[in-house]
């Protein structure tokens, strides 16, 4: 089918195209195969509204959800072309930052795959996140610049205007569309502005705050650390909510509502915090349009969901009334009276939408102008109503609901790993494509040692492809017959990377002192950090400086070895996930809503080393104790010992021997020879004398459990038994089942059976 577009297009023979211009071809050939799929079907449409959308590459997804992977792979391969290179060619888009814009585009691929009428409102941020490099084992932060003159998206014959307090703005449409897995496509909204200007950054990711008119679509969360970023963030947030209010209803009007009935035909999720003003904005226009405001809010309240991703107060957004005041004054008679209804009803301070500083809540808004409140995982939403969001469950039990997350299996199983997609395939056949819970079925061969030996084959072989990957791309050498124990997220202190890395200079020093571990080992770390998130910086440095100082020292690096993959992105987990061994879910119990990253590792046979927190807690009662390894302090106990104010990290230190040694080290004479001072000492500080999300406590069990996997590892059947366990018990995960339950309990659109 590709050779004959091709043709009819550009009248050559694919043999004759270069990559680049195959690459064209199957953007335009998928591009019109997915509009075919579009469809006007179903009165009520899902609206996800998120800041982030971590779609990824997209040709190869694409393909394999429309049935042409295959057929366009061996007709390439057939004319000495490979749709492996051919994916290269393709730019990442960096529309997200970690976990919550990866699940915003798995919930995508899900919505359409079980043809639910469901589109993404985002914004087309032209220089993403930031490119991360390093420089002197320190991150430096460059614009990265993603599109092109042919890409995904479609410029349409649209716009909405945006007005702010001082500027009025036009809000052009791009749209990408998203395909389901044999399903229909729907589409994903990104507006942008016509005069924003690429060209504006100097020095890395710098430029000027107030230009609004060339700044407002450059980056997702620009450094927000003074008054002019977090005016920044409101008139983004704005633009995107404004814009995607006046496209709803106009939708919804297309399609035969009168507003009145709105949530008959609207069902609007409010991906964290960031689209909140939707509330106020919808508010807003359903009262130009004639509606009286006490039923605009009621129409509202029963359109809008709200999504919990994260019990850390810091990133629960509370906007100073001044600022909202300068950039958009139009929304704040509304939230004065959203904030005086409550008040009046609720009277409690800590329920209030607008504080005794003159700060609004933007959660707050959420929950009490929304019809449901879920968290992201089991533990996560009791956490939120026992304690975080106590107050609102004892006002509003009815709305608060469970959604434990998912991850797509089309590019999480399917696309980055087809040979574990071939093994499963022949001993179970394909049905678990459209229903993983048949890879359970998998079960049957817990016993079966050719069965085993063969999954053993495939990691093998992603062992293999992942060291061939690192030494193209990073010019990395790694051993493939060693551990492959790999923690990949956003580097944050609550998710512990420091744990990890002392985990690391632990075992140097074993090493240097003459016990051999019994299979070599190598840690993988992937992260970013915020750029203005100065202790996060001080972590990669030192994991930085841990590998220059490891890798080099050829005492030390038979045996173990670091690798910091650099720019981590979601091609890069594409690569790592499939061949890992162990992967690290250390986070401090109660901090980490959930965590998709384990899902994914889960799913292509890694064996978690974790606490329990998040997902990893319905992980555990999945596979059972003997499929993974969990280690350090429960969630009750930490949320107790937060509430008593009572950690004295200083205490364990003094302790613990091994753990004194291991703290010291960062600012020891080695360390010192590699990296920088201030950089150090400050980390050494901080773990010292705060340590704020505890890792000293977890540090003794979290050496030992570690030290129990990789002894295990040896037993390769047994491994290969735990390996088949998680593959087979993974199905839970899948986004496809997290989304019907968003559509049976929260939606109701009437799609899903
Ligand atoms: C992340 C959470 O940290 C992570 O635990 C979760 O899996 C993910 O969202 C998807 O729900 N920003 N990112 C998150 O929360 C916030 C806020």
């Amino acid at each position: 089918m590709l050779e004959k577009f091709v043709k009819d297009h550009y009248q050559k023979s694919l043999k004759d195209c270069s990559n680049e211009e195959i690459y064209i071809a199957l953007l335009e050939l998928v591009k019109e195969q997915a509009k075919q799929k579009e469809s006007h079907a179903g009165k009520k449409k899902v609206y996800y509204i998120s800041a982030e959308f971590l779609i990824g590459k997209l040709l190869s997804n694409n393909l394999i959800n429309l049935g042409l992977f295959d057929t366009v792979k061996k007709e390439l391969e057939k004319n000495g072309k490979s749709i492996y290179e051919i994916e290269e060619i393709e730019p990442e888009p960096s529309l997200g930052n970690g976990g919550l814009g990866r699940l915003a585009a798995c919930f995508l691929d899900s919505i359409a795959t079980l043809g639910i009428p469901g589109d993404g409102i985002g914004i087309n941020y032209h220089l993403g996140l930031f490119k991360q490099v390093f420089e002197q084992n320190l991150q430096k932060e460059y614009p990265n610049p993603w599109i092109e003159k042919n890409s995904w998206l479609t410029k349409r014959d649209k716009s909405y205007t945006v007005e702010f307090r001082d500027h009025i703005v036009k809000a052009s449409l791009y749209d990408i569309a998203v395909t389901g897995y044999e399903n229909r496509t729907n589409q994903l909204h990104l507006f942008d502005i016509d005069s924003v200007e690429e060209k504006i950054t100097k020095d890395g990711i710098s430029f000027d705050k107030e230009d609004i008119e060339h700044n407002l679509t450059l980056f997702l969360y620009p450094d927000d650390s003074d008054e002019k970023g977090q005016l920044l963030r409101i008139y983004q947030q704005y633009f995107m909510v404004s814009a995607g209010a006046q496209l709803i209803l106009e939708e919804c009007e297309a399609r035969g509502c009168n507003l009145h009935d709105l949530p008959d035909y609207a069902a609007i999720q409010i991906n964290d915090t960031h689209p909140t003003m939707v509330i106020p904005e919808l508010i807003r226009l359903l009262l130009i349009r004639g509606i009286c405001i006490e039923e605009a809010m009621e129409i509202v309240a029963k359109t809008c969901a709200y999504t919990n991703h994260t019990i850390l107060a810091e990133a629960l957004e509370k906007w100073p009334i001044a600022y909202l005041q300068k950039v958009v004054p139009q929304l704040l008679p509304i939230i004065h009276i959203l904030d005086n209804e409550a008040k009046k009803k609720y009277p409690d301070e800590a329920v209030a939408i607008i504080d005794k500083e003159d700060r609004v809540h933007m959660a707050h808004i959420d929950m009490h102008y929304g019809y449901s409140i879920n968290g992201v995982a089991y533990l996560h939403t009791e956490i939120l109503k026992n304690s975080e969001l106590k107050p609102f469950y004892e006002i509003y039990p009815e709305k608060f609901n469970n959604k434990t997350n998912g991850i797509t299996f089309r590019r999480w199983l399917l696309h980055c790993n087809e040979e574990l997609t071939s093994w499963i395939e022949e001993l179970i056949g394909n049905g678990f494509k459209k229903d993983a819970t048949e890879l359970e079925k998998l079960l049957q061969y817990q016993g079966d040692q050719k069965v085993l030996e063969s999954l053993l084959r495939v990691k093998a072989e992603k062992k293999k492809q992942l060291k061939e990957y690192l030494l193209r791309t990073q010019g990395v050498e790694i051993d493939e017959n060693s551990i492959y124990d790999i923690q990949v997220k956003r580097l944050h202190e609550y998710k512990r990377q420091q744990l990890n890395a002392l985990y690391i200079i632990h075992k140097y020093l074993e090493i240097k002192s003459g016990i051999i571990p019994e299979k070599p080992v190598t840690v993988i770390f992937g992260a970013k950090a915020a750029p203005a998130y100065v202790i996060a910086k001080d972590i990669i440095h030192l994991i930085l400086c841990l590998q220059e100082l490891i890798n080099k020292d050829e005492q030390v690096n038979p045996y173990l070895r670091v690798v910091m993959v650099e720019n981590y992105n979601v091609s890069k987990a594409a690569q790592l996930i499939p061949a890992c061994d162990i992967s690290e879910q250390i986070s401090l119990a109660s901090k980490e809503a959930s965590g998709t990253g384990n899902m994914k590792f889960m799913l292509n046979g890694a064996l978690t080393l974790g606490t329990m927190d998040g997902a990893n807690v319905e992980i555990a009662d999945l596979v059972g104790k003997d499929n993974i390894y969990i280690f350090g302090e429960d969630s009750k106990t930490v949320i107790d010992r937060y509430a008593q104010g009572s950690y004295v990290s200083r205490d364990y230190y003094e302790k613990d021997t091994a753990l004194k040694e291991a703290v010291d080290f960062i600012v020891g004479r080695e360390m010192m020879a590699v990296g920088d001072e201030e950089h150090l000492t400050r980390l050494y500080n901080e773990l010292l004398n705060k340590d704020w999300f505890m890792t000293f406590p977890d540090f003794k069990d979290y050496i030992a459990t570690r030290e129990k996997a990789y002894h295990d590892y040896n037993d390769r059947m047994e491994w290969a038994e735990k390996m088949l366990v998680n593959i087979a018990k993974a199905g839970f995960f899948s986004s496809d089942r997290t989304i019907e339950q968003y559509d049976q309990e929260i939606w109701r659109t009437g799609t899903s059976k």
